[in-house]
């Protein structure tokens, strides 16, 4: 199939060359073709990255000439749907890159500048809003990489709801990350990509122990934390829906999910123990929400002292948390004052925890 297709096939319009690119997935591999300037050179239509003979951690990445049909095949999907599996490891792509008879000419196949380490350079845009929790965490993590941050969608005007918009994300939710040629929806797949691509200390993908916590952290935060506690509480407040029934029991249900991920997570400064990860990204925007006074004032919600040292320690290591608190009056801490402006800060002093440190020990 495509792995033996090539110039001697006597496709006329196809060049071949391998390409390494580490960390990617099926998708960033399609990205990275994309930036090549080559790709451009060729003018590539119906471009299908796909990894097949997937084994020990490597797979091929195949690109659907529009001028060839491979035999067998009926069309470029029924090869997509063949033994499609991908890792999150090293991707060995096999590109058959298409020229269009008519397309430029060049001279140079492959261009050296392009090594794995660097990617080309692009700038990550967050689509979202600052308020928005789920948008912030990608945010500060492309600020803190240096690499972009916000674009404004304005869900309140229906942006998401925008055929540009929609061809990047069909489920129209902010965030929703473009890179070059790249777009992702998702919070913790938009934080996975940034942090692989630009940021690997933050998810160090050979150290699969690590990846393992970080990962379970950022699931159990939105299947738990997020969506049985935080959402009917926090989002409450800032009318993000309605009240439930019973308010009280839903504050202690959160308060107990909250209690058990940050006992659970939180043995040291971090989720990653002294280092900084995407879980922490994640977590911080909900719980620096959820510590506003606004929250106690208006439904008697207070997050334990872990929660509060936790946002401190966050903040004070990650430059760009600063737009949690300010961002033209629509950053998360500056809505919630506006919800309830004569609400004062309940807790001003905490018992500080004693961090084992992993450094102290050795
Ligand atoms: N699971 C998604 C949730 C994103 C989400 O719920 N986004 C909301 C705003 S915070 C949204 O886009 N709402 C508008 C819509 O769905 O049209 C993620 O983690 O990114």
């Amino acid at each position: 199939m495509i792995a033996s297709v090539g110039p001697e096939h006597g496709a006329s319009c196809c060049l071949c060359f391998l390409l390494s690119a580490p960390h990617s997935t099926a998708r960033d591999l399609g990205s990275t073709l994309a930036d090549l300037p080559i790709y451009n050179a060729f003018s590539f239509s119906k471009c299908l990255i796909f990894p097949r003979h997937a084994s020990a951690g490597r797979a091929h990445a195949g690109c659907v000439c529009p001028h060839f049909v491979p035999s067998g095949s009926r069309s470029p999907r029924y090869m997509m749907g063949s033994g499609m599996r991908h890792t999150r490891s090293v991707y060995l792509g096999f590109a058959v890159l298409c020229a269009k008879k008519e397309g430029p000419k060049t001279k140079s196949v492959a261009n050296p500048a392009v090594k794995e380490s660097s990617p080309p350079p692009s700038k990550v845009e967050v689509l979202g809003l600052p308020v928005s929790q789920n948008t912030m965490g990608p945010v500060l993590l492309a600020m803190d990489c240096g690499k972009g941050g916000l674009e404004m969608c304005d869900i309140m005007k229906g942006e998401q709801m925008k055929p540009e918009f929609l061809a990047m994300n069909p489920f129209h939710h902010i965030p929703t990350m473009k890179d070059g040629g790249v777009s992702i929806g998702e919070s913790t797949a938009i934080l996975r990509y940034i942090a692989m691509r630009y940021k690997p200390e933050y998810y160090p993908v050979d150290d699969p122990v690590a990846c393992g916590k970080i990962d379970f952290a950022l699931d159990s935060f939105t299947t738990e934390v997020y969506e049985k506690g935080h959402y009917h509480t926090v989002y409450v407040v800032l009318g993000f829906t309605s009240a439930p029934a019973d308010q009280k029991a839903a504050n202690d249900k959160y308060s107990e999910l909250l209690d058990a991920w940050l006992k659970h997570f939180l043995q040291g400064k971090f989720v990653n123990g002294d280092k900084l990860s995407i879980a922490d990204f994640k977590a911080v925007p909900f719980l620096i929400a959820g510590l506003q006074p606004a929250v106690e004032s208006t439904i008697g919600l207070t997050l334990p002292d872990r929660a509060r040292q936790y946002v401190e320690d966050f903040c004070a290591a990650v430059p760009s948390s600063g737009m949690l608190k300010s961002a033209g009056g629509y950053s998360i801490v500056e809505f919630l004052a506006s919800k309830a402006p004569d609400a004062k800060a309940a807790v001003n002093s905490y018992t500080k925890v004693e961090y084992i440190s992993c450094r102290a020990s050795s």
